[in-house]
């Protein structure tokens, strides 16, 4: 068995507070009621009661500088943090649904405070890295990865709890295909190890996946976290996400994503993110997303591994 700890806490965050779109705050119920904690019995996992967290929003939260409802994504962040970091503590694997993918600030966070020398495979179209000043939406999901590395600065004082734990040899991305122009000089101002569709075509899959662990864990030991952003996928397998973009990874590019990471059997932590069952044409689109989602989970906790 290539997951040592075999004890989940399955983390529910119904979040939509950084972004605009309604619906995103349903994903986790879904991906539930989709059967997951009973898949992942079937893995022989132990589960630990799903902690459902709620989300109180504040009665004021004007805009911090360009920022959407910096209160609410602060807050709730914390939370998100402070739990994933008990889950640590308690000897569990935290497993986050989200929720939009700011909620990463805090599942982030949590890891980093209890595995200093961790590293992050953050799976995207996007690359969630823009600044309080670069962010072209203000829309905090798409600024997790800036507040994680300190880059924000000065920092909104709604995230001046979120330490700049997350160092640039420690982060590797694979599946980018929408970045922004401040994203791509941050990128590679920083030297961090990005890995687009265009590297997962020219390489494969395995390829690539290999090369990312090489930069962000050149020893092996570090303890990984995956944080996965459904939109990562090709909409052809995920169409029920806030900001789909074509041509992305199939269902089996991140699934084996996910397999090389169980099979390191360093992984820690495991956040899926963005799944909006308000989005999508239809029921078959928003189950075709629910399910690629449970997959890549189930993947991640070594489903397909012999
Ligand atoms: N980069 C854009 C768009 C975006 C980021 N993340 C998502 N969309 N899902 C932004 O708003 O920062
Ligand atoms: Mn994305
Ligand atoms: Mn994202």
């Amino acid at each position: 068995k290539f997951h040592k700890n075999r004890n989940v806490q399955i983390i529910s965050c119904p979040f939509s507070g950084g972004q605009a779109r309604g619906g995103v705050e349903l994903g986790p119920d879904h991906v539930l009621e989709h059967g997951l904690e009973k898949q992942l019995e079937s893995l022989d996992w132990t589960i630990a009661p799903t902690k459902s967290l709620s989300f109180p929003e504040p009665a004021s939260d004007p805009d911090e500088g360009k920022l959407k409802r910096p209160n609410f994504v602060g807050s709730s962040t914390k939370n998100v943090a402070d739990t994933v970091a008990a889950a640590l503590k308690a000897g569990t694997f935290p497993l986050t649904i989200g929720g939009d993918h700011s909620l990463a600030i805090g599942t982030v966070s949590g890891v980093f405070s209890q595995h200093a020398d961790a590293c992050l495979l953050w799976i995207d179209a996007h690359a969630d890295i823009n600044t309080p000043q670069s962010t072209p939406s203000g829309n905090i999901h798409g600024c997790p990865v800036s507040f994680l590395m300190g880059l924000a600065e000065p920092c909104p004082p709604q995230f001046a709890w979120v330490k700049p734990y997350l160092k640039s040899n420690k982060l590797a991305y694979i599946g980018l295909r929408d970045v922004d122009p401040g994203e791509r000089e941050i990128l590679r101002k920083h030297n961090i190890a990005a890995f687009s569709m265009h590297h997962v075509d020219k390489y494969g899959i395995g390829k690539v996946v290999e090369l990312a662990l090489e930069r962000v864990n050149p020893d092996g030991k570090s303890p990984i976290h995956l944080s996965l952003d459904i939109d990562a996928l090709d909409p052809e397998h995920a169409p029920a996400t806030g900001t789909p973009v074509r041509g992305g990874l199939s269902l089996r590019e991140a699934c084996y994503i996910c397999e090389a990471l169980a099979e390191t059997g360093n992984l820690v932590a495991m956040d899926i993110m963005e799944c909006n069952p308000a989005l999508g044409a239809d029921a078959q689109s928003v189950n075709a997303t629910i399910a690629a989602a449970c997959s890549v989970v189930r993947c991640a906790m070594g489903e397909t591994l012999l």
